[in-house]
């Protein structure tokens, strides 16, 4: 039988990692795009390099999207490429459109071009919800995103959409919730939190500054998350699906809990900082996933608590065998 052959953009991030194992684990042959960079980055993919094709492409470049569409021919793409740290979005508004609103456009386009047959998934984000005009947050709620990354994932979004309708593509929008993961990279809220905490507790650090501590999130793991990209795209239809827990812990419930672990008291650590407020919040975000559930059979297997956990764990390891 021929091997099903997948190409994932966004690879050396936290969601193409993962889901690059899972599609190992599937059987798949699977083929990663990364850009040209100075110096290589891929720690979250050493493990499994000899199991995978790397090839050189960037979203901003729709000919290399082509070349390797045309050389490598999968039947099934995964976007998950972007710049995707909302705070730099308001440093960098116009390179986060190019590549994470932009870049969608180029990826479908080099899709219909070389073979329109290709299923597609692409990366959207609850970021699109912003400031909810309804709670909790399902496909048929409206979008009102507070940053120049949710404005580019409204677009990304609406563009799968229009390929879909306009050229009868396999093209599917995951709308998918935070999630998390001992991969996270350091500047997000909660890798932030467990890496300090673990910091905190070894002695090397004393204090960790943070923004805004009653921003609440719907937070599951990335690991179970990657599922139902690769569920959605083995449906009769392609359709656009809620991936969520259904449940919201503020930032604050996340430093009281990882401080609480390894037995310290986050009020004794926590500095409030201004330089992490954001110029347009999202207060609350918390996902509908009844549909993910009810026609791809997905829910999500980690708790909050066992999220938690998990990271706390994962730094602590990693920090002492670095300061061995
Ligand atoms: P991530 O860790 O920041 O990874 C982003 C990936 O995109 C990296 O591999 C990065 O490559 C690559 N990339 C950036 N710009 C590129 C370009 N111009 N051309 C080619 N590759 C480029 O993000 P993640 O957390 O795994 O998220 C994956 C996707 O899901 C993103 O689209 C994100 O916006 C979206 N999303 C994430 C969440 C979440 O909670 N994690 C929720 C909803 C949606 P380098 O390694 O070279 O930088
Ligand atoms: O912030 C607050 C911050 O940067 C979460 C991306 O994967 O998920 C992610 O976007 C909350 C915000 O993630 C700090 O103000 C407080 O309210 O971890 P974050 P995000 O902005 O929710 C969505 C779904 C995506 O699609 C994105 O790609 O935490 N917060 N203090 C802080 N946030 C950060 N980063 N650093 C702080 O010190």
């Amino acid at each position: 039988m021929m091997k099903r052959r997948a190409l994932i953009t966004g690879i050396t991030g936290q969601d193409g990692s993962y889901l690059a194992e899972f599609l190992l684990r599937q059987g798949y042959e699977v083929i990663g795009m990364v850009r040209r960079t100075s110096t290589v980055n891929f720690e979250r993919i050493k493990h499994f390099q000899d199991q995978i094709t790397l090839v050189t492409g960037d979203l901003a470049d729709e000919v290399s999207l082509i070349s390797i569409l045309r050389e490598h021919r999968p039947s099934e793409v995964y976007n998950l490429a972007a710049q995707s740290f909302v705070q730099t979005s308001w440093a960098q508004p116009v390179f986060t459109g190019e590549t994470t609103a932009l870049g969608v456009t180029r990826m479908l386009d080099a899709v219909r071009i070389v073979d329109p047959e290709i299923r597609f998934y692409q990366a959207s984000s609850s970021e699109m919800f912003g400031k909810v005009v309804e709670v909790p947050q399902t496909e048929r709620t409206p979008f009102y995103p507070r940053s120049p990354y949710g404005v580019a994932k409204v677009y990304g979004h609406w563009i799968t959409v229009n390929y879909r309708e306009s050229y009868n593509m396999f093209a599917c929008s995951g709308i998918l919730f935070n999630h998390e993961s001992p991969r996270r990279g350091l500047e997000f809220v909660t890798r932030k939190i467990s890496h300090g905490v673990a910091r905190i507790k070894l002695g090397l650090d004393e204090e960790l500054r943070l923004g805004n501590l009653d921003a609440q999130r719907d937070w599951g793991f990335a690991g179970d998350y990657v599922e139902a990209m690769w569920l959605m795209l083995q449906q009769d239809h392609p359709d656009d699906y809620v991936v969520a827990t259904g449940e919201t812990h503020s930032v604050r419930e996340f430093c009281e809990l990882a401080f609480g672990y390894v037995d310290l008291d986050y009020r004794d650590y926590v500095v409030q900082d201004e330089r992490f407020m954001r110029p347009a919040e999202v207060d609350l975000l918390i996902g509908d996933s009844s549909k993910a559930r009810a026609t791809l059979g997905w829910s999500p297997k980690t708790n909050f608590q066992e999220l938690v956990h998990m990271m706390v764990d994962a730094d602590l390891q990693l920090l002492k065998e670095q300061n061995r």
